[in-house]
C-alpha cells in the first residue's frame, strides 16, 4: 500500500465520514456491479439493445455545465492566478470548502479512483487519484482514463499524484465550488456531477494543474486535439490544433475524407488536450492523456460526425439526452426523422413541434476512445506522436481568412494568443460578439496568462525542429451571412496545405499577416465556388485587421507587466506591415 495515498485517504474519510470506503480496481466485475446499484437505484437506466452495455442518466437540471464563476485558483498571490481566473488564497478556499465537506459523505460511500493520464508506460504519464461519492464519476472516469490497478502499479510507491478530492454535496448552485491548488497537486470539488467539475482528471487535472507543471518543468498541457493525416503513399504528419467551443474540433479530429479526397486518411489520436514534449530529436512529441471522448451529443450524428457515431454505439453513457420510446438515445441533430415523441433530457414527455429542445444542448456521450474508427494506431504509443504544425482557429465571419502561416515562433504564439471566436446562438448573451480566448485555453490555463504566453515564447527557443504554426477560420460568410466554406471533411483540403507547408513546400504567398496558400495551392477542385468567392476566402483586409490588433491591445492591456514584451512587439510589427 502507497503511504501517501493511504494518508491522504485516512485524512479525507475523517473529514467527509462516508459510510464506507471501497477502493476501486478498474475491473470489469467492479464496474458491472456499480452499474447495477446504479440502474437499481434510478441514476442510470439501461439504453435499447442496439446500444449494448450503454446507460441513460440525467442529471439534476441545475448541474449541465461547466461553471467557470465558481472555478478558482487557489495562490498565494492574486497575481498568480491572473486576470484569466477566478482567485482565492489558499487559506480562504480552504476555509470556505472545510466546512462543505465536514460529514458531506455520511450514508454514502466513498470511492478511491487511482488513474492514470496518458498511456500505460509513457515517460509523459501521470497519475491522479480522484476520492469522489459519485459512482456516476467513477463509472466515467473508467472510460475517459486507464483506471484503477494499472494507475496504482505506475504509482508504485511514489508520492508523486494528483489529488481530487469530489462530492456531490447537495447539488445546490450556492455551495458548488471547484478549487484548485496547485502547489500541493490538489482539487477540491464540491456541488456538482458535471464532466467538466466532477471527472478531475480533465480539465481540472490535465489543463489547469498539468499547465501549471508543464511550465515549470518546461513541456506544454494543451486544450487541443492531435491528428494523423495519412497521405496516398503511407506517410502521416501529426498535427494539434486548439479551437474555443463550438468550431468543430471533434469533427476535425474524427474527419472523414469526402470522396474528393482519394488515398487521403486522418487518425485520430485525441480530440480535447494535448501533452506535448521535446524529443531527443527537437521536435514535439504529443500524448493524449485521455482513454474517452466526452463529446456534445446535439448536432451529431452520420452526416457531420460518423466515427463519432460509430465510437459510442456500445459500452458508452449518455447523460441528459432524450429517449426514444424504445429506449434509443436521441438528440438534435442525430440520424432519422424526429419521433412523434419522446422522453427529455428531464424526464418530461415531448412531442414533435415542441418549442423545447428534447435533449440539452450541451447533452454528452462518454464513449472509450478505443472504439473510433478512425482511431491511430499510435494513438497509446508511449513516446507519444511528433508534431509537425500546431493549428489555431476560431469562428469568424470576416477578418480570418480561410488559412494562412505564422512567419516564425514567436508570431505563431502572438497569433495563439489572439485566438479568438465570435458567440452563437448557444451561448448566453448577444450573437457574434468577438471573444478573445488564447490558445483555447482562457477556462483552462491554470496561472496568469502573460506567464503562459512567456512559457510558449520560452519553448520556441528549446525545439531544434518547432512545429509550424497555422492559424484557419472554416466559418467565413459572404455579403449575404452565408457561409461559404463547406468545412467538415473538405477542411482536408486545407491541412493538406498546412502539411504540404510542414514538408518544405513553398507554394505561398507573403502578406501583412503571415504566408498565405499561393493561388491554386488549396485544392478547391470540383467545389462549387466561384472565382470572386474563392479570392474571398484568402481577403486580407488592412482596415479589419488594423481594428483586431487594436481589440488584441485591449485584450493584452488585461496582463499589465505580466505580458512578455514581446507580445506587443509583434502586436506592433503586425501594425506596420498593414501599413
Ligand atoms: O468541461 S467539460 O469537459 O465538461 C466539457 C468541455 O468543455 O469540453
Ligand atoms: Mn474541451
Amino acid at each position: 500500500m502507497n503511504a501517501a495515498l493511504k494518508s491522504w485517504v485516512d485524512e479525507c474519510a475523517a473529514l467527509c465520514k462516508p459510510a464506507k470506503i471501497e477502493w476501486c480496481d478498474g475491473s470489469d466485475a467492479e464496474n458491472t456491479r456499480l452499474i447495477n446499484e446504479m440502474t437499481a437505484s434510478g441514476v442510470l437506466s439501461k439504453l435499447n439493445d442496439a446500444y449494448p452495455n450503454s446507460y441513460l442518466h440525467r442529471s439534476n437540471p441545475n448541474d449541465v455545465a461547466r461553471t467557470e464563476h465558481l472555478t478558482f485558483i487557489c495562490t498565494p498571490s492574486k497575481d498568480d492566478a491572473g486576470p484569466n481566473n477566478y482567485w482565492k488564497s489558499p487559506e480562504d478556499g480552504r476555509a470556505q470548502m472545510l466546512p462543505l465537506y465536514d460529514g458531506c459523505m455520511a450514508g454514502r460511500t466513498m470511492y478511491v479512483v487511482p488513474y492514470l493520464m496518458g498511456p500505460v508506460g509513457s515517460p509523459s504519464s501521470k497519475v491522479g487519484v480522484e476520492i469522489t461519492d459519485s459512482p456516476y464519476v467513477v463509472v466515467n472516469m473508467r472510460i475517459m482514463t486507464r483506471m484503477g490497478d494499472v494507475a496504482l502499479r505506475q504509482l508504485g510507491h511514489s508520492s508523486d499524484f494528483v489529488k481530487g478530492l469530489h462530492s456531490l454535496g447537495d447539488l445546490s448552485p450556492d455551495r458548488r465550488f471547484i478549487m484548485h491548488f496547485p502547489e500541493e497537486k490538489l482539487i477540491w470539488s464540491i456541488g456538482s456531477g458535471y464532466g467538466g467539475n466532477a471527472l478531475l482528471g480533465k480539465k481540472c487535472f490535465a489543463l489547469r494543474i498539468a499547465s501549471t507543471q508543464a511550465r515549470e518543468e518546461g513541456w506544454f498541457a494543451e486544450h487541443m486535439l492531435i491528428v494523423g493525416i495519412e497521405n496516398p503513399q503511407g506517410e502521416t504528419t501529426y498535427v494539434a490544433a486548439a479551437f474555443p467551443s463550438a468550431c468543430g474540433k471533434t469533427n476535425l479530429a474524427m474527419l472523414v475524407p469526402p470522396a474528393s479526397q482519394k488515398g487521403w486518411k486522418v487518425w485520430t489520436v485525441g480530440d480535447d488536450i494535448a501533452w506535448m514534449r521535446v524529443g531527443p530529436d527537437g521536435r514535439l512529441w504529443a500524448i493524449n492523456p485521455e482513454a474517452g471522448f466526452f463529446g456534445v451529443a446535439p448536432g451529431t450524428g452520420s452526416k457531420t460526425n460518423p466515427n463519432a457515431m460509430a465510437s459510442l454505439k456500445k459500452n458508452s453513457i449518455f447523460t441528459n439526452v432524450a429517449v426514444t420510446k424504445d429506449g434509443m438515445p436521441w438528440w438534435e441533430g442525430i440520424d432519422g426523422e424526429v419521433p412523434e415523441t419522446l422522453t427529455d433530457w428531464k424526464g418530461q414527455p415531448w412531442a414533435k413541434g415542441s418549442t423545447e429542445k428534447a435533449a440539452h444542448p450541451n447533452a454528452r456521450f462518454t464513449a472509450p476512445a478505443a472504439q473510433c474508427p478512425s482511431i491511430s494506431p499510435k494513438w497509446e504509443d508511449p513516446q507519444g506522436v511528433p508534431i509537425s504544425a500546431i493549428i489555431f482557429g476560431g469562428r469568424r465571419a470576416r477578418t480570418a481568412p480561410l488559412v494562412y502561416q505564422a512567419r516564425d515562433w514567436n508570431h505563431g504564439v502572438y497569433v495563439g494568443a489572439s485566438v479568438a471566436s465570435e458567440t452563437t446562438a448557444a451561448q448566453t448573451g448577444a450573437v457574434g460578439v468577438v471573444r478573445r480566448d488564447p490558445m483555447a485555453m482562457l477556462p483552462f490555463c491554470g496561472y496568469n496568462m502573460g506567464d503562459y504566453f512567456a512559457h510558449w515564447l520560452r519553448m520556441g527557443g528549446r525545439m531544434k525542429h518547432a512545429p509550424k504554426i497555422f492559424h484557419v477560420n472554416w466559418f467565413r460568410q459572404n455579403a449575404a451571412g452565408k457561409f461559404v466554406w463547406p468545412g467538415f471533411g473538405e477542411n482536408l483540403r486545407v491541412l493538406r496545405w498546412v502539411i504540404d507547408r510542414c514538408n518544405g513546400g513553398d507554394a505561398a504567398v507573403e502578406s501583412a499577416i503571415g504566408h498565405l496558400p499561393a493561388p491554386g495551392a488549396v485544392d478547391m477542385s470540383g467545389l462549387d465556388l466561384d472565382d470572386a468567392t474563392r479570392a474571398d476566402l484568402f481577403n486580407v483586409d488592412a482596415g479589419e485587421w488594423k481594428a483586431e490588433a487594436e481589440n488584441v491591445a485591449e485584450f493584452f492591456a488585461k496582463f499589465g507587466s505580466r505580458l512578455p514584451a514581446e507580445m506587443e512587439r509583434q502586436r506592433l510589427d503586425l501594425l506596420a506591415r498593414l501599413g
